[in-house]
């Protein structure tokens, strides 16, 4: 039995001796490599916190003390040692682990947002309410990295905090210097400078011989570590800064070193009030694939990088093609070149890429005062970071109507990394901006196409939206509809039933879908809108040409394509009906995608089993009542998910 296999929860690591957390810290490295090169999920960042994650964990005393890990993509060792080991095989699979820290997996996980930059917010909040309540003997432990750290809210927090001088808080920022790629920014500097002082080595064996001499308790004891810091600022200068915001700090730490992190720890937790712990940590650590990979040290398996035949790639490769044609082009991203396929721009054109670090907000504001600076900025981001700068994107951007294109990655349900990566809101909140216009291409040729047109756009911001993953065949239109394409017309011999109008990818799966209903002597005219802001008005006639429409969209039902459809035709006092088929407005679980999609009903076959019911209650002669004909079959049949005969 191996030293993990009796770790049930946190107070199992109490008992352990100094040579056996050597030994389980190679154990947890080995079920981390072992499972994740598996499953896929986040393996450079939580093999560099195998250590610190262990001294947390003997230090403070969860669930009573509380524990954040910001963005939660590195609390894989987190649930190891807090009693799911066991499970361990299970991650990121349908029904099994999440990738990130869960509220109903464990009574250890607070903070299942995986959204950046949080984590000191909460803390605070979490801090003052235990200050408040007089439960004087919980600690809250935020753990931020020095990517996350880049992040306005972070900075925001820690102003609140420095003034917050009665909160039993300690942040401990996990310094690898990465964030997908190496940190930029002034703050980035400032850590660098400390990590690369040639007097760095100096620094630790000087903290490693005091502090095990520091005094056991109590302020005095943080007088002495303050005295360490102290000594230490005299010969690295940039540390200046957390100090001058008013905030304790303690630093940096080894945070490989597991001995010297509970020190550390055990001094900032008696010390009572904030307090920053700098850990400084080597992502990837104990895996020489990790370690070497000069791209982003395996923050993720599979890579997030664009591969050849993914939307991102198709897109990275169309940026290339305008940049040289269109200097006033620029690109910009939040911490994520590779993953949004602006790798191969920023090696074409590296003055004319700008990484902002996690920071959607300033990226947003920034690409309107590049607009306003004469220039065409492209947004590249995940769709569900877009949510955090909508006031941005609002009044910073669409209310000066700015030429801004952004394009968004992973727009759609996502797989694996859960409930907050789906991205089904932006086909939404975009829809509420004035002047903003969406294109959602449905194959390769199509993202090509609508980023030319979207940054030919000089009057106003665009959207170009697309899911994660390989992009699929191509299909040609066979006439246009307006500025749409339509994609099929009724087979023959079938009178124009419906009018499907598939968003995006979800075109594709109209096709399928009418070749269903055409078994079942249905009429489908498909069309791929191609924009679904404004929505075309040649859509009016069309509706009043077919006795049903139905809109397919890979985005959160509410306030969508399929409402601005509705409402465009209500406008219009067109009275057919309009059937939206979208995401639930839940929060969806993890899963692959084709998994997700299947659980919301949205594949051809399930599609097809539902408009069939749609068009039979609405047929001449048909009854809602159930216990008549084929109205209730159809409907049954698609409850049960069972063919229509
Ligand atoms: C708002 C937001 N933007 C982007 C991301 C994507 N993302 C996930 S982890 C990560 C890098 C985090 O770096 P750091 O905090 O230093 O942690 P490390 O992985 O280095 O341990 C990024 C950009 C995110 N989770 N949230």
């Amino acid at each position: 039995m191996t030293l993990l296999e009796c770790i049930n929860g946190p107070e199992d690591l109490k008992e352990l001796s100094q040579d056996q957390l050597t030994i389980l810290a190679g154990e947890i490295r080995d079920v981390l490599i072992e499972t994740v090169t598996r499953t896929s999920g986040h393996l450079g960042p939580n093999l560099g916190v195998v250590e610190l994650t262990i001294a947390v964990h003997r230090v403070f005393d969860s669930p009573k003390d509380r524990i954040i890990f910001d963005t939660g993509h590195q609390a894989y060792v987190h649930k190891l040692l807090t009693g799911r080991a066991a499970a361990f095989g299970t991650l990121r699979q349908r029904g099994g682990l999440t990738g990130y820290p869960s509220r109903t997996e464990s009574e250890h996980d607070l903070v299942e947002n995986s959204h950046a930059s949080t984590s000191l917010s909460y803390a605070d909040g979490l801090a003052k309410a235990f200050t408040l309540r007089g439960e004087a003997d919980r600690t809250v432990v935020a753990i931020i990295g020095d990517g996350a750290l880049t992040g306005g809210m972070a900075w925001e927090a820690l102003n609140n905090i420095a003034a917050a001088k009665d909160s039993r808080l300690v942040m401990i920022v996990n310094d690898n210097g990465w964030s997908y790629q190496p940190t930029i920014g002034g703050l980035a500097e400032h850590l660098a400078a400390i990590r690369v002082s040639p007097r760095y080595e100096h620094v630790l064996d000087y903290i490693k011989t005091t502090l095990p001499r520091a005094p056991l308790v109590g302020p005095p004891l943080y007088g002495t570590l303050h005295r360490v810091k102290k000594g230490i600022k005299d010969v690295i200068q940039p540390q200046v800064m957390f100090e001058d915001l008013g905030l304790k700090y303690v630093g940096p730490i080894d945070g490989h070193d597991e001995r010297m992190c509970e020190h550390a720890l055990r001094r900032a937790h008696d010390f009572g009030g904030p307090v920053i712990v700098h850990v400084i940590t080597k992502k990837g650590l104990g895996y020489p694939a990790a370690e070497q990979n000069e791209i982003d040290c395996l923050h993720q398996v599979p890579a997030a990088g664009a591969a050849p035949g993914t939307w991102s790639r198709v897109f990275g490769d169309e940026m290339l093609a305008i940049g040289a044609r269109r200097p006033d082009v620029v690109a910009i991203t939040a911490a994520m070149l590779h993953p949004t396929g602006l790798a191969q721009f920023a090696a074409a054109y590296p003055d004319r890429v700008y990484d902002v670090g996690i920071a959607e907000q300033h990226a947003v504001t920034s690409a309107a005062g590049l607009a306003m600076g004469g220039l065409h900025p492209v947004v590249a981001i995940y769709s569900t970071f877009l949510n955090r700068a909508f006031d941005q994107t609002l009044m910073d951007v669409a209310l000066h109507q700015l030429p801004v294109t952004f394009v968004l990655d992973r727009a759609g349900v996502t797989g694996p990394d859960g409930a907050s990566h789906h991205g089904m809101w932006d086909g939404s909140i975009m829809q509420l901006v004035p002047g903003m216009k969406i294109a959602a291409p449905r194959d390769a040729k199509r993202v090509a196409e609508l980023l030319n047109e979207a940054v030919e756009v000089a009057d106003g911001p665009t959207v170009v939206r697309f899911p994660k993953g390989q992009v699929g065949g191509e299909v040609e239109a066979t006439s246009k509809l307006g500025g749409m394409d339509v994609l099929r017309a009724p087979a023959a011999g079938l009178g124009p039933d419906v009018l499907l109008v598939g968003a995006g990818p979800m075109a594709l799966s109209g096709l399928e879908v009418a070749d269903r209903l055409a078994d079942h002597g249905i009429g489908v005219t498909v069309v791929d809108p191609r924009w679904t802001k404004p929505v075309d008005e040649a859509l009016v006639g069309a509706a009043r040409q077919h006795r049903l429409v139905v809109v397919v969209e890979d985005n959160g039902r509410a306030g969508g394509f399929g409402d601005a459809v509705g409402r465009l035709l209500r406008d219009h006092d067109v009275d057919v009906p309009v059937k939206t088929f979208g995401l639930p407005q839940e929060f969806l679980c993890h899963g692959t995608r084709e998994e997700v999609l299947e659980e919301a009903g949205l594949t051809p076959q399930q599609l097809a089993l539902q408009v069939t019911a749609a068009v039979a209650r609405r047929s001449p002669g048909a009854t809602l009542d159930p216990d008549e004909g084929g109205v209730r079959d159809a409907d049954e049949a698609a409850q049960e998910g069972r063919p229509v005969e």
